[in-house]
């Protein structure tokens, strides 16, 4: 049976982070260990939060504690949320423990510094990012403006989408996902009338170092989903880990778990459009929830309770298709 350690905040209110992660795995049947970086009241987005970023001694005391009782093997490392730089080093400093104990552990590294141009967290966790953890991941998965802020490069086109895959894989990194992205030069037939978003996937061979690249274009829903990301890196970790078909190369595992995982989050995504206020919604780009009140807010909370039958059992909408 895999098991997960989980690294990522905890909110009391709400479902970012270890919220929005956790139930998924264990509902597509992972034994998933957690580790909270922050406990807040609810996430940052709100007109106020409450709460605490741990500090990296905590993390490491954990950890040593599961060291102690011989209850630190795990199959997966999933970690997202870090809140300062010194958390970066404990998460280095674990991935390192966890790989030497476990030489198949895999590692997914949720690269979350912020979105729609806008940081939440310190500008110094790009470098460290960058410079430490890329290096031991075996998936990142940034946004566009994640994949900017590491890459130091633009990402306006497909090919700078697929350069920036490239600068992960020249880094060690076999998978590679860009969650989202607008790309100026990709259209879909039947989808001319709406704005589009792209998610990118690549997977390079270790050993052969053949590569193979996909998308998955789907329509830029209006609205501020905090906690989308932290929700779709569960699901990529749960289908890779639970797809069994050993027969499969890396990168159509890679295709095949991506497109259900995305569908997984985009019908959760659409059954939460249904309840939220329909007044004063923001535009789809350029986001800002400052100034945002807290009630329009947390209509954006995800649903992910009531819509769980979607996780096991997505309806796929949007295809994969080699690039
Ligand atoms: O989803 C990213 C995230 C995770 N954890 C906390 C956050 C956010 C985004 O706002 O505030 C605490």
């Amino acid at each position: 049976m895999p098991n997960v350690l989980s690294i990522q905040s905890h909110v009391v209110s709400g479902y970012v982070g270890n919220r929005a992660a956790t139930f998924p795995m264990q509902y597509m049947g992972l034994d998933v260990d957690v580790i909270n970086t922050v406990q807040l009241s609810n996430h940052t987005g709100y007109e106020k939060f409450i709460g605490k970023v741990f500090d990296s001694g905590h993390i490491l005391e954990l950890f040593e504690g599961l060291e102690y009782n011989k209850i630190d093997e795990y199959s997966y490392l999933l970690t997202g949320y870090m809140g300062n730089a010194s958390n970066v080093d404990a998460v280095e400093s674990i991935a390192k423990k966890l790989k030497k104990k476990n030489d198949k552990l895999f590692f997914l590294l949720d690269t979350v510094l912020g979105d729609y141009g806008k940081l939440y967290v310190p500008k110094e966790l790009i470098a460290l990012y960058r410079e430490k953890l890329v290096l031991l991941a075996d998936l990142v998965t940034p946004n566009q403006f994640e994949a900017e802020l590491i890459t130091e490069r633009k990402i306006t086109k497909l090919s700078d989408a697929i350069e920036a895959c490239d600068y992960f894989h020249n880094l060690g990194v076999p998978n590679v996902i860009i969650t989202s992205s607008l790309l100026e030069d990709v259209s879909v037939e039947g989808m001319d009338n709406v704005p589009l978003l792209h998610m990118i996937g690549s997977h390079m061979d270790p050993v052969s170092k053949t590569k193979k690249a996909f998308r998955i274009s789907f329509p830029n829903l209006p609205g501020y989903f905090t906690g989308a990301g932290d929700l779709f890196c569960s699901l990529i970790l749960s289908r890779l880990a639970t797809d069994t078909n050993s027969e499969e190369s890396g990168s159509d595992k890679l295709k095949k778990c991506c497109e259900l995982a995305f569908a997984s989050q985009n019908n959760i995504i659409e059954e939460t459009m249904k309840y939220q206020k329909t007044t004063n919604i923001p535009a789809p780009l350029g986001l800002d929830q400052s100034g945002m009140s807290s009630e329009l807010v947390k209509s954006f909370e995800l649903k992910l309770i009531a819509n769980r039958k979607y996780i096991s059992d997505p309806i796929v909408k949007y295809q994969a298709v080699d690039i």
